[in-house]
């Protein structure tokens, strides 16, 4: 080991060295207790949490100033690799702990961020609680460190969060080099659902942070399959490359995105948007890096902000008369694509899933910082400015000749009381809190449901494969297509801004779909339509998905079902020899009869619904637009990276 220079005794950094030891090992000891508490959660999601975990460290040293390149590679075991060219964390002895800095890093609870000071910190975000969490999780990790001035490379290793080797030298530097290298296997003790890192969720997020921070390169390395794949990402355009990717394929209505860059009181602001000729709008909000899906004080900032000035345009040019009434914000906001990325020095998380910023200082600083620079962007760009403000007045028209349509329809429904859309098979019970309205894919499955159903307590209504595109339909379009305006009719919510959930006559809107691509597809659709027209059904948390099983393998009088190939590997691998067991592989929810469909997918008792999360809602409606997009590029790219998962449902 390395000689260091210390004016402290052996036995006090003994003494000193123990007590720091039993501190630490408690602080880790709970996060392997209680890890969800730290990372979310062990599934999938909280696995790939921990790669989040350490990227956001090299972040926060490209923020500060001191990294440009970010390396990300999935070892052929599965472990990950991380690297930056920052300064590399400190190795000198910290006077309090005795210890080297290095070793605090990985060996204390929130450790991260103590010492240096100044700039925006993405660690300390979300569930940001750092790298001595992600060590506390991996079965092994190593991490070595090059710094400025000094020619020695310093490495040090742990297990199960625990220091194997102290920290030693490890070799000679390189002239010039300097940074961080971490590499870690998640253990699968913890992560007992999967220890298997997604690369599409790797890449996805990478591409997005790259984005996020401009100039930063963040490259990604798969070594998993023979042909190792590589992807670089690098915009020096930041989210202004964003909105473009956002609307690729798109027909916009100006060329380049608009792009505002400020700070005031220590908050940063970038803005980037863009008008398509689409409907609706999409706005994309992040406070350090994490975006916030809930929206919050920027986002709000950020839309009064640009009503006003939009309004201000027009009442100045005549675009606007007298005595016409402003654009709402949801006209000026008809075809918008916009990414709003803060950083702030003490953000404050709040909401269902804490991504909703609280700070009301974000409001003021974005609404300003915005508002300046985009108003004097339509001083000097008349000819943009003038194609802003017709969109939103044609948005407007369009929103009164909706509401025109809407106060027909209720008419309609009041003389006609309690009708009921046809196909609908409506449950006896009048309570909300105990009915499920099933959206089930197809007639016959929908036949069957019928049959199989309780009654009391479960609806059902069929659909037929596809509904309306809901991306590219105007609202009086999508209110006058019948399968959607039977879901609003039985759902008694009303629509658009007078939809009230409490007037929902089901608690649980259940939607069952086939195991195959078009179901996937159905439900991407479906839920791309509970975004946009009832969110508050998904906040309530009212809206899941059925899932029905895969396979049905009988053994003489023992029937089970199965839901993923590997199961089904193992279950065969457990059955005694005698007779052979049948295999039947559902490859729709049309094959199964009245009560294979309650046994295995509508009865309370025996079925597993997942509950939508408005991200994941919110991701649907990425995938769908993208799918839907006018461009056949990206589509190809969905469908090659989803090879594998349409490959196992053609098996
Ligand atoms: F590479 C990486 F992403 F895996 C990673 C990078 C992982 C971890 C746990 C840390 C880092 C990292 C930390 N990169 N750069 C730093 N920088 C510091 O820790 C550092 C360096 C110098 C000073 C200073 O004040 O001189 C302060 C800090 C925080």
């Amino acid at each position: 080991m390395q000689e260091q220079t210390q004016a402290k005794s052996k036995a006090q950094q003994a003494k000193e060295y123990n007590a720091s030891q039993i501190q630490v090992l408690e602080g880790l000891e709970a996060v392997r207790k209680r890890p969800g508490m730290y990372i979310g959660s062990t599934s999938s999601q909280g696995l790939h949490h921990l790669v989040w975990e350490i990227i956001d460290n090299g972040i926060d040293e490209a923020l500060a100033g001191f990294a440009n390149e970010i390396n990300v590679t999935v070892q052929a075991d599965n472990s990950i690799t991380v690297k930056d060219n920052g300064r590399g964390i400190p190795v000198d002895i910290q006077e309090k702990t005795g210890r080297p800095a290095l070793e605090t890093v990985f060996t204390v609870l929130h450790a991260g961020g103590k010492f240096g000071g100044g700039g925006y910190k993405v660690s300390g975000g979300l569930h940001g609680v750092g790298a001595s969490v992600v060590n506390a999780l991996s079965t092994s990790l190593d991490v070595e460190v090059t710094r400025d001035g000094d020619p020695n490379i310093y490495g040090m290793d742990f297990v199960l969060g625990k220091v194997k080797t102290p920290m030693h030298v490890v070799g000679q530097a390189a002239e010039n080099a300097h940074g961080t290298t971490v590499h870690f296997t998640p253990d699968p003790d913890i992560f007992t659902e999967t220890t298997v890192f997604d690369i599409g969720v790797l890449t996805t997020r990478i591409r997005e942070l790259a984005f996020l921070n401009k100039g930063l390169k963040i490259t990604i390395t798969d070594k998993r399959k023979a042909e190792p794949t590589y992807e670089e990402f690098h915009y020096a355009g930041g989210i202004k490359h964003y909105v473009e990717y956002l609307n690729s394929g798109k027909e916009v209505i100006f060329d380049e995105p608009i792009y505002v860059e400020g700070e005031q009181k220590g908050i940063a602001v970038e803005v980037a948007l863009q008008y398509t000729n689409d409907f609706h709008s999409n706005l994309l909000t992040f406070t350090n890096n994490i975006h916030t899906y809930e929206g919050g004080t920027h986002e709000s900032g950020f839309k009064t902000a640009l009503t006003r000035v939009i309004n201000d345009y027009a009442r100045k040019n005549g675009m606007l008369k007298e005595n016409e009434a402003n654009l709402s914000g949801e006209d000026v906001r008809e075809g918008l694509t916009a990414v709003v990325s803060i950083k702030h020095p003490n953000p404050q998380f709040e909401g269902q899933t804490k991504t909703k910023l609280g700070n009301s200082d974000a409001r003021a600083v974005t609404d300003k910082m915005f508002s300046e620079t985009f108003t004097k962007f339509m001083l000097e760009n008349p000819t943009v400015a003038r194609k802003i403000v017709e969109k939103g007045l044609i948005a407007a028209k369009a929103r009164i000749a909706a509401k025109r349509a809407r106060e027909v329809t209720r008419k309609k429904n009041g003389l006609e009381i309690s009708n009921l859309p046809g196909k609908l098979a409506d449950n006896t019970s009048k309570d909300p809190a105990i009915s499920e309205l099933f959206i089930v894919e197809g007639d016959s499955a929908g036949g069957s449901a019928k049959q199989g159903r309780s009654r009391l307590t479960q609806a059902i209504l069929p659909i037929r494969g596809k509904i309306l595109n809901v991306e590219k339909a105007s609202l009086d379009r999508i209110l006058a297509n019948e399968e959607i305006r039977s879901l609003f009719t039985a759902l008694g919510t009303g629509f658009g801004k007078e939809f009230d959930v409490t007037k929902a006559n089901y608690h649980k809107l259940i939607i069952m779909t086939d195991a195959d691509v078009d179901g996937a597809h159905i439900r991407t659709l479906l839920l791309t339509l509970f975004y946009r027209f009832m969110r508050p059904m998904i906040d309530a948390g009212y809206v899941y998905i059925a899932q029905p099983p895969l396979y049905q393998v009988r053994q003489g009088k023992m029937i089970r079902y199965i839901d993923s190939d590997e199961e089904l590997n193992e279950f065969l691998g457990q059955l005694a020899p005698t007779p052979k067991p049948a295999i039947q592989r559902y490859k729709g929810l049309g094959e199964m009869d009245a009560e294979q469909l309650w046994e295995t997918t509508m009865d309370p008792e025996r079925r597993r619904l997942l509950r939508v999360e408005l991200r994941d809602a919110q991701e649907a409606n990425e995938i769908f637009e993208m799918l839907m997009g006018d461009q056949v590029g990206p589509r190809r790219q969905f469908i090659e990276d989803n090879a594998t998962f349409v490959d196992n449902l053609d098996v």
